[in-house]
């Protein structure tokens, strides 16, 4: 199919669409009308590569993955796609002859918040990669009406309001209302002999939307499909005719809850139900899907995995074990033992976390009332898992049913043919700790892949002054061959490439300066360090170890102003659970922690502190192409990787932090005199443990021990001085992070952070290595581990017909 318009005719395209679809003229438009006939017409590009990948693997008959997911943390689509497509220059133009910004018009659209963090922006690296990459791909995943919280903050509070990203029409999907599943919940199952069929009570449906996923220079594009709930009756006209309105709306409401808001609050019984729903609502709406498409083909389901790779990503959609099987028996026919094999040989596993309180485990009464047919079968997919451990010898004894709850995590494990971790340090603590036992039994499934980030968003996107830089000096190559940046590590040595890297560097800094300056009325210098902490606020993460080291330096500079102090803006970002009470107290804490220090005028431009409310995707977009510090401090063997660790070094900041995660590789890739390690390894963590009180470190630590008074007497919080004592009796009484324990290595190793700034050559060379070196974190290469270990597939990108 061919381009409906000429090269090079954005120009006819956006006026076309602005009439067309969008129904202005220039003259009335706003910036949102100019996005929507911009989006409109960068999205007719993308339709006849999409169309020719579709075909491409149907003539070819190719396997194709699958990757289930509850998040997808796109962020903006229109400069990603403008971006892949290499149409940046033409837009521009296009809209510059109507006087239109064309920066104004992308910063316009809401950022797609599909999802909370690491987990869900790596999905969407992935979408990337795999269309970079040309392998055939679906994402699916819950189209949900309101994505993540939008964060405020009040006095220093977290405040969350719903999120709206579909307020104005959203013009990269394609509604398929053609495209339903039936989704059942509840009911009964009756059996005949052999045969179970599930009765389900409540019924509502998914509905498609597609997303086309275009990769680098459009060489092959895949599919978001999301799902939408929809009740099956629309609207109950009895109750209307009775004038019960609310009630003839209730069956439509109740349905479309389903898909309404990403993570619901699960500390209340009803919440977790929904998110259970949520769970199973997408994973069989994608597995019926993916069985329709596969049916068209083919005749023999016991072939499905020669044609189709399922990953799950994390333990979410973890019941598409047992539903696949259902699918495949109950409906399709097939024995229960032929149905598990074809189900793990077709399924594999993600996990992203070692947290207890993350990995996933429900109730059984509560999966037996809202999937009793699922309970049924994951009773038999245990005794399958019981016959294995007992052939084993292993004299472990893992099971999925266990007191009462269905561990998610052994369940996923039980029906994947691959299980993978993603880092080399995460995979190795599943194998010693949460999965053990079952490692045991199955010595070949866990694998490890990595993390990465895909280079076109992070540095060709977010760093356009890098990105020049680079393609002038290496070529373009390195766009999708991201090692290639390997090339430009000889001139870490070249002063006039550090002044042109740093110059950059700095202009990007100017930029986030100016933004602050513009929205947060806080005046900070481009020229002071820029350290950065953004992810989400979490205890293991231990932003209050760094709310306490920068309030320790403001202690410092306080004692003596006229000391040689490397100037410093520290940044802070991220949003807590709405329900994590612990983390909201740090939040808090922080705000009051920049309140006090911002004000001081003794303390002046030598310390700021920035926490801008509402991190989301594009803000770490300005914020990461202008850091010099990167903060990766989590305790050791609690980050499973970390993604935003690679996304800093790739564009040239060093980092501070523990030898967790991806930290880990990162150092080995960087080289340890370009990273400022610190801290307890997660081995060392582990053995202080024993017998560890925190007061016998603050004890120790006559510099944290001041800060920790101030907070108790309200320095930070004078009107109401007992205000951060849930923070302080939290640490006091279990300190499991170990904040106080890594306090002083932390705090050495940021005086050590001082120096080397303040050398800036030295800094500068260090900068450069960063990016030169982290080339290996693209998640091309992760996405090419995923291709060869565990799927099984192909690139069709490069294929000629
Ligand atoms: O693997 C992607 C990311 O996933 C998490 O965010 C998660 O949700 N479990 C982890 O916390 C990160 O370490 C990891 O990078």
């Amino acid at each position: 199919m061919k381009d409906i318009y000429e090269p090079g005719s954005l120009t006819q395209a956006i006026d076309f669409h602005l009439a067309h679809s969008v129904g202005k003229t220039p003259d009335t438009a706003s910036t949102t009308d100019w996005r929507l006939a911009l989006s409109r017409a960068v999205r007719d590009k993308l339709i006849a590569p999409w169309f020719e990948a579709t075909n491409r693997t149907y003539a070819k008959d190719r396997k194709r993955v699958y990757y289930l997911s509850m998040e997808f943390l796109l962020g903006r689509i229109l400069e990603d796609a403008v971006n892949n497509l290499e149409l940046e220059d033409d837009a521009r133009e296009a809209l510059a002859k109507h006087g239109v910004s064309f920066a104004d018009v992308v910063n316009d659209e809401p950022d797609a918040a599909l999802g909370n963090g690491g987990l869900g922006r790596l999905a969407a690296c992935f979408l990337d990669s795999m269309s970079c990459l040309g392998i055939p791909a679906y994402g699916y995943g819950i189209r949900y009406a309101h994505g993540l919280f939008r964060q405020s903050f009040d006095q220093g509070k977290q405040v969350e309001m719903a999120e709206d990203w579909l307020r104005h029409q959203h013009n990269w999907e394609f509604e398929r209302s053609e495209c339903l599943y039936d989704i059942g919940f509840g009911g009964e199952v009756i059996e005949t002999g052999a045969q179970a069929k599930w009765s389900p009570s409540d019924i509502v449906m998914a509905q498609a939307y597609d997303t086309p996923v275009a990769g680098w220079q459009a060489r092959w594009t895949n599919t978001l499909r999301l799902w939408s709930a929809k009740p099956k009756k629309i609207f109950d006209l009895d109750p209307f005719n009775r004038g019960e309105y609310m009630q003839a709306a209730a069956p439509a409401v109740l349905a479309e809850t389903i898909s309404r808001v990403l993570y619901p609050d699960d500390s209340t019984e009803t919440g977790k139900a929904l998110r259970l729903k949520q769970e199973f609502f997408f994973t069989s709406a994608s597995l019926q899907d993916l069985l329709r498409r596969f049916l068209t083909h083919n005749g023999d389901l016991r072939a499905l995995p020669t044609k189709v790779a399922i990953q799950m990503n994390d333990t979410h959609p973890a019941i598409a074990g047992p539903e696949l099987i259902r699918l495949l028996s109950d409906v399709h026919g097939l024995s229960f033992d032929d149905a598990f094999d074809t189900a793990q040989n077709t399924l594999h596993y993600t996990n992203h976390t070692l947290l207890p309180e993350a990995l996933e485990a429900w109730d059984v009464g509560l999966m037996r009332s809202i999937l009793p047919r699922h309970m049924q079968l994951i009773e038999r997919i245990d005794d399958r898992l019981g016959r294995d451990v007992a052939m084993s010898k292993t004299g472990v004894t893992p099971r999925i049913v266990e007191n009462n709850v269905v561990n998610m995590g052994t369940l996923a494990f039980t029906c994947s043919r691959r299980v993978n971790g993603v880092s080399a340090l995460h995979t190795d603590l599943m194998k010693q700790t949460v999965f053990s036992d079952l490692h045991k039994v199955y010595p070949e499934r866990i694998l490890n892949q990595t993390n990465g980030v895909t280079p076109r968003r992070w540095l060709h996107g977010c760093n356009p002054g890098l990105r020049d830089l680079l393609n002038e000096t290496i070529g373009t190559e390195w766009v999708s061959d991201l090692e290639q940046l390997e090339n430009i590590a000889p001139l870490a040595d070249d002063p006039a490439f550090r002044k042109r890297f740093m110059a950059i560097k700095q202009d990007n800094k100017r930029r986030l300066a100016d933004w602050v300056a513009e929205n947060m009325n806080l005046q900070i210098s481009p020229d002071a360090m820029f350290d950065i902490q953004i992810k989400r606020i979490h205890e293991y993460k231990r932003q209050l170890m760094n709310a306490f080291e920068t309030a320790a330096l403001a202690n410092a500079i306080r004692r003596e102003p006229d000391a040689d102090w490397t100037p410093r803006v520290k940044f802070f970002g991220g949003k807590a659970a709405p329900a994590y009470v612990d983390a909201k107290n740090i939040i808090r804490l922080i705000n009051d922690i920049a309140q006090s220090i911002n004000t001081d005028p003794v303390i002046g431009d030598r310390l700021k502190v920035v926490y801008p409310p509402n991190y989301n995707v594009s803000l770490a977009e300005m914020l990461i192409p202008a850091a010099d510090l990167s903060e990766q401090i989590s305790t050791a063997g609690k980050e499973a990787s970390g993604t935003g660790n690679m996304k800093f070094a790739l564009n040239g900041a060093v980092t501070i932090g523990t030898l967790d995660g991806a930290n880990v590789e990162i150092c080995d890739h960087v080289g340890a005199t370009n990273i400022y390690i610190f801290g307890m390894t997660a081995a060392e963590v582990q053995a202080a443990r024993e017998g560890y009180v925190t007061q016998d470190y603050i004890d120790r630590s006559p510099i944290l021990n001041e800060v920790i008074e101030q907070v108790r007497t309200g320095f930070y919080s004078p009107g109401d001085p007992t205000r951060h004592w849930p923070v302080l009796e939290k640490l006091l009484r279990d300190d499991y992070f170990m904040v106080a324990a890594d306090f002083d290595a932390y705090w050495d190793a940021q005086r050590r952070v001082d120096g080397g700034f303040a050398n800036k050559d030295a800094w500068a060379r260090m900068a450069v290595l960063n990016t030169a070196l982290s080339g290996w974190f693209s998640s091309d290469r992760t996405i090419q581990g995923y291709a060869k270990d565990i799927w099984g597939i192909d690139s069709l990108a490069g294929e000629t017909e």
